[in-house]
């Protein structure tokens, strides 16, 4: 279901002329899309919940060409939607209107790699899971891991800050990535693509933009700290009795698992019952309330199953766990993993999704899951709960057969209410995009949001880099 946004106005930006196309048709030749039907995909959302209206997609392949095509927009009033690979889940990545999309599929090269210092450099276009593939040839891996990694990109995780499920272990993309080159609003190109560990020369500028969802510039190229690839990898899957279970094997893990601790997810029952029926997904255990799924990495295989086997039996003596598997076999790996890291797709089965991802502490975290499936009742088909409890953020979501104004009000703004009341964030990793930006003061001082307006208007003073998102309408006026 495509929801409208009847309230919204288009911005006063210039409308694409013939004269426009002509123009980009010269500059990327054959890389130009105006068919209505081949436009489409770039229009719509992941999730299948926004569409814009887009007349062009163009495709440059160097930093040169995005700068020559964002100073024309800018100098022509053109607003700009930069895409990446178009997975993001909070309607950011697709144009509202009639935004001209630059996408950085073609922006795919590998500039160098410092196999000793495992320091990356490519272009934004680079897919994820194609880096780490390359990597391995090296013993290297991504600092980050996702869901998406088939299709993300590097310059959409971190115009995300993109977290995922190897945060726990690496760190925020705040701190892994050493160094940016941006294309302004202006067409300027902010060449900040260092790649050293220690660089204290003024305000660290890259940091401004990892993390801004494409409202302050396009990341043309990234440089980025890969750790060594971990020789050994096992995964224990447990079911747990009670979420207050969870939290005592998520600190018996950390006590037993000390450094090579390299995940920590779980999963409710109606979550895995989601997977089950939705993507006929087999677990290797019975039904429980709640799952853990432990991973640890290290560089010894039989010393690092020795320690997850000393929790396995710790969590089981102790009864934090009432059952509970250890996988070792990259297969069984990867099918554990799946039940875990399918659960989004699982959902598009039930029709429409909300989609809520928030940071809470831990002791409030699963009671909003409970108050909410007690406040929808039979309004959703589905209320599930899963995510990186390990770095306090809950994936909350709710599906019905399709859009359903009754229930959206049920949620929203509830939802938001109830995460400012614990002092929680309202987007923990997904960003604000186009759906969450006028509930942006749940979470941030209106002090800080002035601030944010000050930073956009100074870097965007025409408003023609991704309008429409992050920041509230009415803060921009
Ligand atoms: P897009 O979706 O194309 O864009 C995302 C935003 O960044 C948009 O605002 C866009 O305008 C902007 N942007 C993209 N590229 C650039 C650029 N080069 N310069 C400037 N702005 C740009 N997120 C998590 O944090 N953790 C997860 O575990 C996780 N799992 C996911 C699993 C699935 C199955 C899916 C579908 C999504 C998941 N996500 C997750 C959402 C996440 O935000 C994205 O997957 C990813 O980081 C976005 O990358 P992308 O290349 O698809 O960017
Ligand atoms: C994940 O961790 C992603 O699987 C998607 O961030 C979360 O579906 C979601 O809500
Ligand atoms: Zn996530």
């Amino acid at each position: 279901t495509i929801v409208k946004h009847p309230d919204m106005k288009r911005g006063s930006f210039a409308v694409l002329s013939n004269e426009d196309i002509a123009f980009f048709k010269k500059l990327l030749y054959g890389r130009v899309i105006t068919d209505e039907s081949e436009l489409l995909p770039y229009n719509t959302d992941w999730l299948k919940t926004v569409r814009g209206a887009s007349k062009v997609v163009l495709r440059p392949k160097t930093t040169q060409e995005v700068s020559d095509i964002v100073k024309y927009c800018y100098d022509h009033n053109l607003a700009v939607c930069p895409q990446g690979g178009n997975t993001g889940l909070v309607g950011g990545s697709v144009p509202v209107f009639d935004e001209v999309v630059i996408t950085t599929q073609l922006m795919n090269q590998i500039i160098s790699l410092d196999q000793v210092s495992g320091i990356l450099v490519c272009q934004s276009g680079c897919i994820l899971e194609a880096l780490d593939h390359y990597l391995s040839n090296f013993e290297l891996t991504m600092p980050l891991d996702l869901g998406a990694k088939g299709s993300c990109q590097i310059g959409g995780n971190v115009s995300t800050n993109a977290g995922g499920i190897r945060l726990l272990r690496y760190g925020s993309l705040h701190g892994n990535v050493l160094g940016l080159e941006v294309v302004l609003p202006n067409g300027e190109i902010v060449d900040c693509l260092t790649t050293l560990r220690k660089d204290n020369t003024g305000y660290d500028l890259k940091q401004l933009f990892i993390g801004a969802e494409g409202t302050l510039g396009i990341i043309t190229a990234v440089s980025i700290l890969c750790p060594p690839q971990p020789k050994s990898v096992s995964v224990a899957l447990l079911g747990c009795e009670t979420f207050d279970s969870i939290l005592q094997v998520f600190k018996s893990s950390k006590l037993y698992l000390g450094e090579i601790l390299s995940a920590f997810e779980f999963m409710d029952s109606q979550s895995m019952i989601l997977v089950k029926e939705n993507l006929k997904l087999n677990s290797p255990l019975v039904d429980y309330p709640f799952y853990a799924l432990v991973e640890c990495s290290g560089s010894n295989a039989h010393h690092d199953e020795e320690k997850l086997m000393s929790l396995l039996h710790a969590v089981l003596d102790k009864g934090e766990a009432l059952d509970g598997c250890i996988v070792t076999d990259s297969a069984k790996i990867k099918n554990i993993w799946s039940l875990r890291e399918r659960c989004a797709e699982a959902l598009m089965y039930d029709g429409y999704c909300y989609k809520y991802d928030v940071s809470l502490p831990l002791s409030a975290f699963y009671q909003l899951v409970l108050d909410m499936r007690d406040r929808l009742g039979a309004n959703a088909t589905r209320v599930v709960a899963y995510g990186h409890v390990g770095d306090g953020n809950l994936h909350l979501n709710i599906t019905s057969r399709q859009y359903s104004q009754t229930t959206f009000d049920l949620i929203e703004p509830f939802v938001f209410e109830w995460v400012a009341k614990y002092r929680g964030s309202i987007s923990a990793e997904h960003g604000l995009g186009l759906k969450k930006r006028e509930y942006i003061h749940h979470s941030k001082t209106p002090p800080a949001v002035t601030l944010m307006a000050a930073v956009k208007k100074t870097i965007d003073p025409k408003g023609i880099m991704n309008p429409y998102k992050v920041l509230p309408e009415s803060i921009l006026r």
